[in-house]
């Protein structure tokens, strides 16, 4: 058993300002029992916690850390950054630089904005695509999460999955209306909401891996499906690549899948770990955005440049080293998603495992999982436990079943084969 002194003090001393001692909820471990350690630092697959603990990291700041941490050209170039001052408000080079590098990965951004949050970049996109239609009605997928702006609460995935709440206290109901929460993979549902509402759906905005209900992948033809079925109700789609952009492959899931969307969301890895969201799409919506147009949106630290060091590094790396990255990341998720797996099967655990590059979730269930419904009948106590011993063992998992677990470039093999032999044991206890 691991000392967590420290981290139990800070723990409580965090817990006098803020709820639940957290700044945002899923940090609390409150799905998985225990007290959550604190970081004092990381670095590559390591995270170290103030009691000096040593963990392999799964979670990667929830995506972010591709690259494993404090990976040098990334703190380079944020330390560059800082000697020119933090954050100017007006216009720099770097900002069209690290839109370049976007735009080449992903054609459909003819046009983009960066904001300092995924959630930014979704409620921004979403108020583009009700202007850009003149419609009011958005439908999004049980299970997905795109940010917590009001009318993406409704049964969203991630914390409010975790937490077993349908949606969010002080949402209105006249804005929880406004939003069609509709089974995952499920293209004949899609088809009935925009038959029941005719011309009044603006978008569909998706996950299209979901990463917030634990992993799931599209079903076969279910991404083109929902191009084809927007595209024939004047509807817009929105891809929220949040989660799988830089993840699932250079160009996310949008050049694994092919997809072609209206508007795209990005965030996380885009950063390098510092706060920045995109919102892009096809020219014809982008300039109906102020200054240009009437949809207002705005952000003081938007484009912050210290951010776009960080993405500048961390995007411009994967993309001179992708041929060797996503290859390497693909082999070393399988070999361990399939590893823990089969111990499991080993030990007579039921477990189902989704996996898509570098991004996968192991749940505890016997059945397949191919939406929220399904992911939701996982046992979250078996979960608990799991997490539990493996962190008792120096292996940090993303703290819900409703999660994804993540890999970077910094895990080694031996990392891998530590994971597995940790997994062993925890389905022994
Ligand atoms: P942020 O506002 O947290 O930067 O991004 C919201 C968001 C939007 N879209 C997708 C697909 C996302 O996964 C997210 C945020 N993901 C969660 C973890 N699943 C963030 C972690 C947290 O809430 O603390």
């Amino acid at each position: 058993m691991f000392n967590r002194v420290r981290s139990e003090t800070l723990q409580e001393r965090a817990e006098r300002y803020f709820p639940g001692g957290v700044n945002s909820p899923v940090r609390a471990f409150r799905a998985v029992g225990g007290a959550p350690p604190f970081i004092d630092r990381a670095e590559g697959a390591y995270l170290y916690d103030a009691d000096g603990n040593r963990y392999i990291d799964y979670f990667g700041s929830w995506g972010p850390m591709i690259l494993g941490h404090a990976f040098p050209p990334v703190v380079e170039a944020i330390e560059r950054a800082a000697r020119k001052s933090a954050s100017f408000g007006a216009s720099t080079a770097s900002e069209a630089d690290l839109a370049e590098r976007i735009a080449a990965c992903y054609p459909a951004s003819e046009k983009m904005r960066f904001v300092s949050s995924g959630t930014e970049a979704t409620m921004s996109a979403i108020r583009l695509a009700r202007a850009a239609t003149g419609r009011k009605i958005v439908i999004k997928f049980e299970g997905c999460y795109h940010g917590h702006a009001d009318g993406l609460l409704v049964k969203a995935g991630s914390g409010v999955a975790t937490f077993g709440i349908p949606g969010s206290a002080g949402v209105p109901e006249e804005i929880a209306h406004l939003t069609l929460a509709l089974p995952y993979n499920d293209l004949a549902a899609v088809e009935a909401a925009f038959a029941a509402h005719p011309d009044a759906i603006a978008a569909v905005i998706l996950e299209p891996v979901v990463g917030n209900a634990g992993c799931i992948p599209p079903a076969a033809n279910y991404l083109a499906g929902l191009r084809k079925i927007t595209a024939n109700h004047g509807a817009l789609l929105i891809v929220d690549e949040v989660m799988t952009g830089f993840r699932v492959a250079l160009g996310g899931a949008c050049q694994l899948y092919a997809l072609d969307p209206d508007l795209v969301t990005l965030g996380k890895i885009v950063g390098g770990g510092l706060p920045v969201g995109v919102f892009g799409g096809k020219r014809k919506f982008m300039d109906q955005l102020a200054p240009l147009g009437p949809v207002y949106q705005a952000g003081t630290l938007s484009g912050n440049p210290l951010a776009m060091a960080a993405g500048l590094a961390t995007i411009g790396y994967l993309q001179e080293h992708a041929a060797e990255v996503y290859p390497r990341l693909e082999a070393a998720s399988r070999a361990l998603a399939e590893g823990v797996a089969g111990e499991a099967s080993r030990a007579g655990i039921a477990l189902a495992t989704n996996r898509v590059g570098a991004m996968w979730t192991w749940f505890f269930t016997g059945a397949p999982v191919a939406n929220y419904a399904d992911a939701a009948k996982s046992d979250t106590a078996a979960f608990g436990r799991f997490h539990r011993a493996m962190l008792d063992q120096g292996v940090w998992l993303p703290p819900s079943q409703f999660e994804a677990a993540f890999l970077s470039t910094a895990h080694t093999d031996a990392d891998i084969q530590v994971t597995i032999a940790a997994a062993r044991s925890a389905f022994a206890g």
